[in-house]
C-alpha cells in the first residue's frame, strides 16, 4: 500500500478559481483547474513542464492560455461553435480521486446543460482523467453520447509545453508524416525533425510511435492514443504572440503546443456509444 500522505490530492485555488493538486510520492505534482478540467501545472523532477501564460485570464469564464486545454466538441474554427468549442469555458465537476500503486488519478466530469445546449444541442457525458506518476502525466478524455440521436465532434488536447528557448527546440518523431502547414496552406510530408523560426501551425497525421521534444538538455516523450489521428504543432512566433492579449511579449519563446487531436474527421457516436482518446507526457 502506498503511503496516503505521500500520494494525495488536495483542493486549492489559483487566481480564486478552484483547483486540485495531485502529488506523487516522488515530489512530482500537477495542478488541475475545475474550469475546463484544465491541467495548469506539471512539475516533475523539480522543473515545470507546462507553459502557463503569466497574462492568462483566470476568471472562470475565459479560456485559460496555457497548461492543457481541452478543445471539445469543435477544434479551432472548423464548425459553427465558438473557437475550440466550449469545454474549456465551463466548470467541470471533480469526482473520483484515486491513489493506486505509484499513480494518483483524478476524474472530472461535464454533462450537457442549458449553456452547452445553447451552443450545441446534444446530450453528452464527458470525462477527463488525469493520471500522475513519477515522471509521467497522462490525460484521457472519454465522451459518451447520452442523446437519442447520433452525435459528432472533433477534439484536441491542446498541450502547452514549457521550453527554455523555442529557437533551440527540436521535435522528433513526425518524420514521414503527412503535414498540412496551416500558415502557408501547403500540404506535404514532414522531412526530419521540426525546428522553429517564426510562426508555426501545422496538422500532421499522427505518427505510430511517440515523439520526442528536445529542449536543450531536457527531453520529453509525447505519446498519444491511436484514437487521436492527428498531431497539431503550434507556436505563434513573436508577431502573433504580440497580438495575443493574454501572452506577454516574448512568451512564445517559452512554449510549444504539441496537441493530440482527432480533427480531420469527426468522431461519430451512435446513441449510447463511447469514445476515448488521450496524451501521455514522460520525462526522459
Ligand atoms: O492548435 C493550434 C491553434 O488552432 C492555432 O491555430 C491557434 O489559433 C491556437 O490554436 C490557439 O487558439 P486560441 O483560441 O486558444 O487562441
Amino acid at each position: 500500500m502506498p503511503d496516503p500522505a505521500l500520494l494525495a490530492g488536495q483542493a486549492e485555488t489559483f487566481h480564486g478559481q478552484p483547483c486540485i493538486r495531485l502529488s506523487a510520492g516522488n515530489g512530482d505534482t500537477a495542478l488541475v483547474a475545475l474550469h475546463g478540467a484544465q491541467v495548469l501545472s506539471w512539475v516533475s523532477g523539480g522543473r515545470e513542464r507546462l507553459y502557463l501564460s503569466p497574462d492568462a485570464v483566470v476568471d472562470g469564464q475565459a479560456a485559460i492560455r496555457g497548461g492543457i486545454p481541452l478543445c471539445f466538441p469543435q477544434f479551432n474554427q472548423r464548425g459553427p461553435l465558438p473557437k475550440h468549442g466550449f469545454a474549456r469555458n465551463l466548470t467541470w465537476r471533480a469526482e473520483g480521486m484515486q491513489a493506486e500503486a505509484d499513480t494518483v488519478r483524478l476524474a472530472l466530469h461535464l454533462a450537457d446543460d442549458e449553456r452547452s445546449r445553447a451552443w450545441w444541442p446534444r446530450a453528452f457525458a464527458a470525462r477527463v482523467d488525469v493520471a500522475l506518476a513519477a515522471g509521467e502525466l497522462r490525460v484521457d478524455c472519454t465522451v459518451r453520447n447520452t442523446d437519442a440521436i447520433a452525435s459528432d465532434f472533433t477534439l484536441a488536447l491542446h498541450s502547452y509545453l514549457r521550453v527554455d528557448d523555442i529557437a533551440q527546440v527540436r521535435l522528433q518523431g513526425l518524420d514521414g508524416c503527412a503535414r498540412w502547414d496551416a500558415v502557408a496552406d501547403v500540404r506535404g510530408t514532414q522531412q526530419g525533425p521540426i525546428t522553429f523560426a517564426g510562426e508555426y501551425d501545422s496538422v500532421f497525421a499522427a505518427a505510430p510511435a511517440p515523439m520526442q521534444l528536445h529542449d536543450g538538455a531536457h527531453r520529453l516523450e509525447i505519446a498519444q492514443s491511436p484514437s487521436m489521428g492527428q498531431t497539431v504543432v503550434w507556436n505563434p512566433g513573436a508577431a502573433l504572440c504580440a497580438r495575443l492579449s493574454d501572452m506577454p511579449a516574448g512568451g512564445h519563446a517559452h512554449m510549444l503546443c504539441v496537441e493530440a487531436a482527432q480533427i480531420d474527421t469527426q468522431v461519430v457516436l451512435a446513441p449510447g456509444a463511447t469514445w476515448s482518446g488521450g496524451q501521455c507526457l514522460r520525462v526522459l
